[in-house]
């Protein structure tokens, strides 16, 4: 055992993000960069001394590495067993389920989901709490604080444990379990679906193509879709989680999931494409030519979660974050449950989870979930809509069509500007900030300002509040914008404005979502000043 004297705070000033602390791995690579932030972890959660941890990575590269690390770092901490996946792996929802199926103190996720891996690729790390979800911000915080006062750190010097097949190691007086990472999350999705239903509509012939992105989520989606289910060999693609992920960004979104789209644009494409990013809890769903919107799949999910078996009995509340639209809130009206508000990241949405006040959640940046983990969870929602197509008979775009029909459409998309300077992207808050309180009753352009306020969210169960959370203008016809500054970004700042606006009328459903949007668009540019701040007027990334 040893203890290693840290002189200075390598994670001085860099503030851990929307989930977790994410910095190139060249960063992560520094001399005792890692073990700061792990420490701060042990110290800040004195339960994991004699606990139980749950470890493991989304395979990008530095994941065994850090592994191997922590793993030495538990055992000069006290920690009593540690559960971690084979060769490294576990998707971020899967280690939400492993949590809480074998009750752990907490685990530790090594990630940097959606965000390019490889030697100059990103690296991340986040602590989970024992209900299997983000820590709040109270111990993220914590953590933080920690890291930028503690002078020494804790480390066994024993070899490194093999981790490429299942089996129990010690590891000074630490058990090491090292588990399937696909088993129990296997497990919970078939408590949760109908497996038989879904097996049947394969065996009738219809198809999916799922592209995994060579990320984490390949592995599951094999077991579960091909395995389990039956569906034809090849119908995951990208299946084999890569250190790099192929050079590619792990990003299920129209700008990053091209090779999906291309395939279920052609005259032979499946019934169902899907894709998921980096550590598997996002999804993105496509029909035949036919783009869903994270939003209304989360909206269509609330209003048919009774066909599921998992949610027969129905849904207790839905939450959404802020920029994500308001499709869902008509399908909760319509339920007659509460409909939460929160702030971007999931971390906010596991006090209500917990609470029993909602069941189905989701954010517009393509992840859903439910109360069965607390992350999102790509494969899950894809299932949810394997699950929806077998039981109705209908096509994706029949079915969302026939949402659209029945609760209006929501027109939406985000358009995020990236690499921008730093100070610059919060120059242009400040200036929105500043306009803030004289904007209502103005028009801008055809639209009316009914409402504009920087978001801040009371948490309804512990009371806590969180500001500033991005800039929000209301107009009266019920069109919105919204901005915020990522906290997920590696380089300089990405700015995302977020547009909705709604349409009753199915006559006008058809129009292609950016030309609807083109002059709220126009609006948003040029009340943030967009082009004279940024020198930029297209956006890097449409989703
Ligand atoms: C982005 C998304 C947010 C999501 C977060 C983590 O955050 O907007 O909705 O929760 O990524 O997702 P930001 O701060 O960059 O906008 V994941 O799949 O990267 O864990
Ligand atoms: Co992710």
């Amino acid at each position: 055992m040893t203890v290693s004297t840290i002189t200075t705070h390598p994670i001085a000033g860099q503030k851990p993000g929307t989930s977790g602390l994410r910095k190139k791995v060249t960063v992560f690579q520094q001399v005792h960069y890692l073990e700061n932030f792990v420490q701060a972890i042990f110290d800040t959660v004195p339960e994991l001394k004699g606990g139980v941890l749950v470890l493991g990575g989304d395979g990008r590269f530095h994941n065994r590495v850090a592994v191997q690390t922590i793993l030495k770092m538990a055992a000069a901490n006290g920690v009593a067993r540690v559960l971690v996946g084979q060769g490294s792996f576990l998707s971020t929802p899967a280690a939400s389920c492993v949590i809480r199926k074998y009750q752990a103190t907490g685990g530790i996720i090594l990630s940097a989901s959606h965000n390019p891996g490889g030697p100059d690729g990103d690296f991340g790390i986040k602590y989970n709490i024992g209900n299997g979800g983000p820590a709040p911000e109270k111990i993220t915080d914590a953590i933080y604080a920690r890291t930028q006062t503690l002078t020494e750190y804790r480390i066994s010097d024993q070899a490194d444990i093999p981790l490429d097949g299942k089996g129990r190691h010690a590891l000074e007086a630490m058990q090491v379990e090292v588990i399937d990472p696909v088993a129990d999350y296997a497990e919970l999705m078939q408590q949760l679906f109908d497996f038989d239903a879904i097996r049947a509509w394969f065996a009738q012939g219809h198809r999916m193509h799922f592209d995994a992105m060579s990320a984490i989520s390949g592995p599951y989606a094999k077991h579960i879709i091909e395995g389990l289910l039956g569906a034809a060999p090849g119908t995951v693609v990208n299946g084999e989680p890569l250190e790099d992920f192929g050079g590619h960004h792990p990003d299920p979104n129209p700008a990053h999931a091209t090779d999906l789209i291309r395939a279920m644009a052609l005259p032979d494409a499946p019934e169902l494409g899907a894709a998921s990013d980096g550590d598997a809890d996002r999804n993105m769903i496509v029909g035949r030519n036919f783009l869903v919107s994270p939003s209304d799949s989360l909206a269509i999910m609330a209003a048919n979660a009774t066909l599921i078996p998992g949610y027969k009995a129905g849904i207790s509340g839905v939450a959404r974050s802020m920029p994500t639209s308001r499709a869902v809130d008509l399908v909760a009206k319509a339920l007659d449950v509460p409909c939460f508000e929160t702030p971007t990241g999931w971390k906010f949405f596991g006090n209500l989870l917990d609470a029993g006040r909602a069941t189905l959640c989701g954010e517009e940046s393509y992840g859903s979930g439910s109360n069965h983990v607390r992350e999102k969870d790509g494969v899950w929602a894809v299932l949810f809509w394997l699950n929806l197509l077998a039981v109705t008979g209908k096509s994706v775009n029949e079915i969302v069509e026939g949402h659209w029909a029945r609760f209006g459409r929501h027109y939406y998309s985000r358009h995020d500007y990236e690499a921008l300077d730093v100070g610059v992207a919060n120059a242009l808050m400040t200036h929105l900030r500043e306009q803030l309180a004289g904007l209502a009753g103005q028009r801008l352009g055809a639209y009316n300002v009914a409402l504009a306020d920087d978001f801040a969210y009371d948490d309804p169960v512990d009371g806590s509040r969180t500001t500033n959370q991005g800039v929000r203008v209301l107009f009266e016809n019920g069109a919105r914008v919204v901005y915020r500054l990522s906290g997920t970004g590696t380089e300089g700042a990405t700015l995302r404005v977020y547009l909705e606006l709604f349409e009753a009328d199915p006559v006008r459903h058809a129009v292609p979502v950016q030309e609807k949007l083109a002059e709220l668009v126009a609006v948003a540019r040029d009340l943030a000043q967009l082009n004279a701040r940024t020198g930029r007027v297209d956006p890097d990334v449409i989703a």
